[in-house]
């Protein structure tokens, strides 16, 4: 199989990418707005224009690159990742993507290849919900579920509002909407990722097709009971919020195996105030991600976790409940996914259906276009750590697949 894509430049682009984080030698750690957003951002551009991409920022720190079509009042193919990370996460969740948008580029450079339909390629900001919570901003920006109305109280854990960091890196909040595809606005979206997952490197498959991506939804639960000294105040008769919050979150396993054994829950952030070690916690913040096959399921789990919290308020604590983030399950188009099957047929590569556990961009641009998502392997299963990795050959093959889908998608 002749192999369009360059694994040298795929290696070199991910490996700079990586090399913009704010806590070196401890994984990537690449929030948006920051600094290493922008040094991202400043060297993508510079390798999109290389591939002869016009590029813009948009109103959200969204970069784009275009490569313009034989027609170019049709609706581009957008392929593309998000940019941002998890705190101390690895080097490829995200630029995996958006490197194989790029070198997509590269290869219709190459190849002298002019697309009929435009060509758009995306870094997306805050889909890992890092810093302002919640995720998957970019793109609900993109397709108009978030405005500067619903952007505004967003800030991160020092207190920084979204408007703020926006400002900062030279964007104004009230110009967010601006952001918004218009109806019609791309032909379909294409998305590369690391599964993040052991299927693929347990059956060998070259790469994974994904046929649906999880329900999830993320919470924030705030239990509040009654500060005091820690060394006066009897035990009997406190309402201490860590207390009561770590016997939530010790029981959250089980209650959720009683809806779905296969469904889960994670709690990852946690805040207790006022935070003095001789102080009865007052209030207990923490996070909770639960995801399931389907909406009900979630939905059921979050239920259950209400009426625990209920049995809260009937002992004297304040319990509080917001959703950042629900969405539900989302089948990836069949047409897309057969643009997909086929490029990866004729490279002659394995490849396998398979669910997505993890929540992507793909699932928030289906509600504008038909939308596919195709997965890579990661060694060990392991992400969102600084061991996240894929081989750059097992990359390469995943992006050689993305360029002949979007030439066919484009032609
Ligand atoms: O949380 C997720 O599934 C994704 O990594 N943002
Ligand atoms: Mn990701
Ligand atoms: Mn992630």
């Amino acid at each position: 199989m002749a192999q369009h894509v360059s694994e040298g430049r795929i290696r070199e682009m991910i490996e700079a990418v990586a090399a913009f984080t704010a806590t070196p030698g401890r994984g990537t750690t690449r929030l948006t707005y920051s600094a290493q957003h922008r040094a991202a951002l400043d060297y993508l551009a510079g390798r999109m224009q290389e591939a002869g991409l016009s590029t813009r920022i948009d109103s959200v720190g969204n970069l784009v690159g275009r490569l313009e079509g034989a027609d170019p009042s049709l609706a581009p193919v957008l392929v593309g990742s998000h940019i941002d990370s998890v705190p101390n996460g690895g080097a490829f969740d995200g630029p995996a993507g958006v490197v194989a948008a790029i070198e997509t580029a590269f290869c219709m450079q190459q190849l002298g290849v002019t697309p009929r339909r435009p060509l758009e390629v995306i870094a997306m900001i805050e889909e890992e919900g890092g810093r302002f919570g919640g995720g998957l901003l970019g793109s609900r920006i993109l397709t108009g579920q978030l405005g500067p109305e619903a952007l505004a109280p967003m800030c991160d854990s020092e207190g920084v509002s979204l408007g703020e960091a926006m400002a900062g890196f030279g964007l104004a909040l009230q110009e967010a909407g601006a952001a918004a595809i218009p109806e019609g606005g791309i032909h379909a979206f294409l998305e590369l990722h690391i599964e993040q997952g052991p299927v693929l490197e347990q059956t060998g498959d070259a790469v994974g097709i994904v046929t649906s991506i999880v329900a999830l939804s993320q919470l924030e639960v705030r239990i509040t009971g009654a500060a005091g000294h820690a060394g006066t105040t009897p035990m009997a008769g406190r309402r201490d919020a860590l207390v009561a919050a770590a016997g939530v979150i010790a029981e959250l396993p089980g209650l959720c195996a009683a809806v779905d054994p296969r469904a889960v829950v994670t709690v990852g952030q946690i805040d207790v105030h006022p935070g003095g070690a001789n102080v009865i916690p007052e209030a207990a913040i923490f996070s909770v991600d639960v995801r399931a096959d389907r909406v009900g399921t979630v939905d059921e789990i979050k239920s259950a976790l209400r009426t625990r919290l209920a049995s809260l308020e009937a002992v004297g604590y304040a319990v509080g409940t917001e959703e950042l983030l629900a969405v539900p399950e989302t089948p990836m188009s069949e047409e897309i996914r057969g643009a997909l099957i086929a490029a990866a047929e004729d490279c002659g590569f394995a490849w396998r259906p398979m669910p997505s556990g993890a929540g992507h961009d793909a699932m928030v641009l289906s509600k504008i276009a038909p939308v596919g998502l195709i997965f890579v392997p990661s060694r060990d299963g392991v992400s969102h750590t600084p061991e996240e990795w894929t081989d750059y050959d097992q990359l390469a093959r995943g992006v050689e697949v993305v360029f002949r889908a979007t030439r066919a998608l484009t032609a």
